[in-house]
């Protein structure tokens, strides 16, 4: 890193076209402000009041089947219903009062029958499993659905509501913001670059060698240069795919491989189960031109200066720019250092 990024700086975010406030020299001031609780009690294999365990009955009186690899339920709970589940609604263009009818499908996926397993602390090849489970989701909600939204919401520091391990997905008929963003800068720089962004950013990253935190044959996690949460990552594919549909076998055996090295690096930082929540990006289904998408998933951690300690994306952060402390190089610097056994195996 050289001297003048130790200052106050701005970096531009090509995906989202959004500026970030970089402020290094901040990292140094005192915390005397909320502490988070952290949750590192052994849990159970298996828990007999846990709504997600196998053959336990569900908060919609539903039970789960004995299941023994990912299992995935439709939401007791869902955010969005299908046509025939709702009465249409008003659909109004008011340039004040505007709204539109949306439908979609929202399902969760429980990642282990193992209520006591996080993804780091499963094996490769029961990753693997979530993995095939992701793109077949990806896969059959896409014919029906825009935009599928696979995600994580990990540890009660980001709102997950079971510490059973599970993901969900949102599959809606629009495309949401953030996808709305990153279509049209990805679509923007293909026209001006005539190669793909997300390409050529793993590429020119992988050749700097100053942000990555893990890298094999076909993906790599970087700290992006642009990351706004302090060890935020972008796990990305150095073959050219827009959808996990399209990512073949082998490359899928490497990326459960790089998804265990990646999270296992996560855990060890503060020696504490790393809350975070995560989600795949990829081209909207339903469209025809959709070359310039690339396959990525971001990670977002809230943790700042230990196991206790978040980032607060508070007043500047709501009302002007989002903000950081310390500075993308010196978080993957952080993270690469780390060991990839799992600290509860030492
Ligand atoms: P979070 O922990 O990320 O909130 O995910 C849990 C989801 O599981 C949540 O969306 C659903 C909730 O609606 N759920 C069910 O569908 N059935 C249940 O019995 C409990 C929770
Ligand atoms: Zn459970």
């Amino acid at each position: 890193m050289n001297a003048t990024q130790h200052n106050p700086h701005r970096r531009y975010n090509p995906l989202t076209g959004e500026w970030i406030l970089v402020s290094p020299h901040r990292a140094l001031r005192p915390w005397q402000g909320a502490k988070e609780t952290a949750s590192d009690e052994q849990k159970p294999e298996y828990d007999e009041k846990c709504y997600l365990c196998p053959s336990n009955e569900r908060i919609g009186g539903e039970n789960n089947p004995a299941y023994t690899g990912p299992y995935v339920f439709k939401n007791d709970f869902a955010a969005l219903l299908m046509p025939g589940e709702t009465t249409p609604s008003v659909v109004d263009a008011n340039a004040l009062f505007c709204q539109e009818e949306t439908y979609g499908e929202c399902r969760v996926i429980c990642f282990s029958p193992r209520h006591d397993l996080s993804l780091p602390e499963m094996e490769v090849s029961a990753i693997r499993e979530v993995i095939n489970l992701w793109a077949d989701q990806a896969a059959e909600l896409g014919e029906k659905y825009r935009w599928v939204q696979i995600f994580e919401n990990k540890g009660a520091a980001m709102g997950c509501s079971n510490p059973h391990p599970h993901g969900q997905i949102w599959a809606s008929d629009f495309l949401p913001n953030e996808a709305t963003k990153e279509d049209i800068n990805q679509a923007a720089y293909l026209k001006k670059h005539g190669s793909n962004l997300l390409l050529d950013y793993a590429k020119s990253e992988i050749e700097k060698n100053e942000r990555i935190v893990a890298i094999n044959d076909d993906w790599v996690v970087v700290v992006p240069y642009w990351a706004t949460w302090p060890f935020e990552t972008l796990l990305l594919p150095r073959f050219a795919v827009q959808s996990l549909t399209d990512v073949t076998d082998c490359q899928r055996d490497n990326l459960a491989d790089i998804m265990k090295r990646m999270l296992t690096r996560y855990d060890n930082l503060f020696e504490t189960s790393f809350p975070y929540s995560m989600g795949w990006h990829g081209a909207p289904s339903l469209s025809e031109n959709v070359e310039h998408w690339q396959l990525h998933a971001h990670f977002y951690p809230p943790l700042l200066r230990s196991a206790t300690v978040k980032k607060f994306m508070v007043g500047y952060e709501m009302l002007a720019d989002a903000q950081r402390d310390l500075t993308a190089e010196q978080a993957a610097t952080q993270l690469s250092a780390l060991s990839e056994i799992h600290y509860t195996k030492k």
